[in-house]
């Protein structure tokens, strides 16, 4: 570490809009409490060393870790402890602000977007079908944005930044295979550049947790993406509870079974109840509610791919 990052980092904690986007930042947590209470979505404290954690659908670098003989990971996402949580039978639904580590590639902090560290508010709901989680997600960014708009008046003005209340029902995109035909692989940022409002994308190939329609061949899921070329905001699905089905979906990725035994052995045992939810990273919530141009400007400590981390 050199003399003039720790400059750099020293003049980050003290940058004039911080105060600013905290508030904003605390006004949304408060919001998507309040929703949730009202909701009786029950919230879980997070789990930050897994033994099995989410696969991804893109290629990180490792984080496991070694504890008395027990190879572990850091979390990626709460996915499968969403679904295993959800076994009880006797939650409407959870969520958690659960902190994911995910060790991106270097380039990826040129995007804005990415972080080592991230808060993801991560949702599942009970018998929800796809279109039960679109909804509960709609009415929920209405009501972060109403109350932020409320409450930060001052902050957003000075922030020079104005809210607009997204409609309901968002705009969707049907098939996200043919958005790529058309646009390439990174179709979403495209479509975030033209669009003025959030909108979903449906029918992804990922993970095997994501339910895939039996007749249809549609995988069931939906990203969330917020406009102005902010990009993503959340990723979510129904969920696979079939054993068989998840064995198969397993083996057409590659997936190593023996790490995920302990969730195979919970799908074998027909534990698994039908749920749909989905996950959105606090810090990208922010940095659009706030206009801000890099995810780091809205975080004290960020921690950029590819960037020193000095405190
Ligand atoms: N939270 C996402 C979901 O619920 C998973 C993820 O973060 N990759 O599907």
């Amino acid at each position: 570490m050199n003399g003039e990052s720790m400059e750099k980092v020293i003049q980050h904690i003290l940058s004039k809009e911080m105060k600013d986007v905290l508030m904003v930042q605390t006004s949304a947590l408060k919001a998507i409490h309040d929703y949730m209470w009202k909701h009786e979505i029950l919230q879980l404290m997070p789990v930050m060393l897994s033994s099995v954690t989410d696969p991804l659908s893109h290629s990180v670098y490792d984080s496991s870790i070694t504890y008395a003989g027990q190879k572990l990971e850091l979390t990626k996402s709460m996915i499968l402890h969403k679904q295993m949580s959800m076994m009880r039978g006797d939650l409407k639904g959870i969520y958690i602000i659960s902190p994911n580590i995910r060790l991106e590639k270097e380039h990826l902090g040129e995007t804005g977007r990415h972080l080592l560290e991230f808060s993801q508010v991560d949702i599942e709901l009970r018998d929800a079908k796809y279109k039960d989680f679109m909804g509960f997600t709609e009415g929920l960014y209405s009501y972060i944005f109403k109350f932020v708009k409320k409450k930060c008046k001052e902050e957003l003005a000075s922030l020079e930044r104005k809210i607009k209340v997204p409609k309901k029902p968002f705009k969707i995109y049907e098939s996200a295979m043919e958005l790529k035909v058309e646009y390439g692989s990174s179709f979403d940022l495209e479509l975030s550049k033209k669009e003025k409002d959030l909108f979903w994308v449906m029918d992804h190939y990922r993970e095997f947790y994501d339910r895939e329609d039996p007749v249809t061949k549609r995988h069931v899921n939906y990203d969330l993406v917020y406009p102005e070329g902010f990009g993503e905001a959340l990723s979510g699905g129904e969920r696979e509870t079939d054993y068989a089905t998840i064995i198969r979906k397993m083996g057409e990725r590659k997936t190593d079974l023996e790490k995920y035994k302990s969730y195979i052995e919970i799908s074998k045992r027909g534990l698994l109840k039908p749920t749909a939810g989905g996950g959105f990273g606090v810090e990208r919530l922010v940095r659009f509610l706030t206009g801000r141009k890099h995810i780091r400007d809205i975080s004290l400590f960020p921690r950029v791919p590819g960037e020193e981390i000095v405190l």
